[in-house]
């Protein structure tokens, strides 16, 4: 079963790479993560022909790209210190693309293990976020952070996989949360590099969206009610964007892909009915992951696409 693409920068589109969930497979990049439910894969696309589109490996980097955009993967298979292990990554990720014409970073999926162990700022969230930080931080880095996504697997080491364009997309903030950049000191020493969302075209890649209002964490406890609450921030998201990016046009966004991380796996039947509202329409992934937070258990992302109406 192959579902639609998603769509980077409109129609007519060629597939330009695919994410396997859970299984290993030589086509794609691999989300390392149970899948509970949903497509097998999902399918980003460009405008270009197939015969633009190139894979690749360098320096332990695999790609596709298509001149216009590039998706990549690298994987530290052993994450100990997951300060160094986060440094090191976004180091070699920074150095693959500064040779290639792809120099605005846009979306990232950061999968680590034993992602909530350690107490404190000791934790290896923590410490992940004070080495992206260190890897990444300079003048002005606030204001073209990509969007990102960080789960845990249970897949020894740091996974990270990446959207790179020839063009800066737009850093979208949510007004239903503080941005992550500038959460208060509780959270850990470095508040988390990410962005709400990146406009991309007329495409929004969205970061993983949990039950944090403000930023202060809700529902703890309660996987139901953190979904109604992610709900509402992916509303407040998307209206907020319409409202600033697309004002005057008649349009709406449609849902292209959703992804949902469930910490437990227990919870699904119960969670399962709830998430097609997320996403009307769109093809919907689960799987189980941890999160950032002990206390989240439910974490949704996507992209959407800002249709004019007919
Ligand atoms: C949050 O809103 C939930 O550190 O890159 C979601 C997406 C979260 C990305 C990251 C963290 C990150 O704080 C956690």
């Amino acid at each position: 079963m192959s579902t639609p693409p998603i769509l980077l920068d409109g129609e007519p589109a060629t597939a330009l790479a695919r994410f396997a969930f859970g299984e290993a497979r030589d086509d794609a990049i691999r989300v390392p993560l149970l899948r509970l439910a949903g497509p097998r894969d999902e399918t980003w696309a460009a405008r270009g022909g197939a015969a633009d589109v190139r894979e690749g490996e360098h320096e332990g980097v695999r790609f596709c790209e298509n001149g216009r955009w590039l998706l990549g993967s690298l994987r530290l298979p052993a994450a100990d210190d997951a300060e160094q292990a986060a440094f090191e990554t976004y180091g070699r990720m920074r150095a693959f693309l500064s040779r290639r014409p792809y120099p605005q970073l846009l979306r990232v999926w950061n999968f680590l293990d034993r992602l909530n162990h350690g107490q404190g700022d000791a934790e290896r969230y923590r410490r992940f976020c004070v080495g992206r930080h260190r890897a990444i931080a300079e003048p002005g880095f606030e204001a073209t952070l990509p969007a990102a996504t960080v789960i845990g697997t249970h897949e020894p080491g740091l996974h990270l996989c990446f959207l790179a364009g020839c063009t800066p997309g737009l850093q979208i903030e949510n007004p239903r949360q503080t941005s992550a950049f500038l959460y208060p000191r509780e959270y850990g020493p470095v508040s988390p590099s990410f962005s709400r969302a990146t406009l991309v075209e007329r495409t929004l890649l969205v970061s993983g969206t949990a039950a944090v209002v403000g930023h202060v964490t809700l529902h703890a406890g309660d996987a139901r009610a953190q979904v109604a609450e992610v709900g509402q921030n992916l509303r407040a998201l998307l209206d907020h964007a319409a409202r600033h990016h697309f004002h005057g046009e008649r349009g709406r966004w449609r849902a292209q892909a959703l992804r949902v991380y469930l910490r437990r796996v227990e919870d699904l039947a119960a969670v399962l009915p709830l998430l097609p509202a997320l996403a009307p329409g769109a093809p919907l992934a689960v799987m189980q992951g941890d999160i950032s937070r002990a206390d989240l258990l439910v974490e949704a992302e996507g992209a959407w696409v800002f249709e004019t109406a007919a």
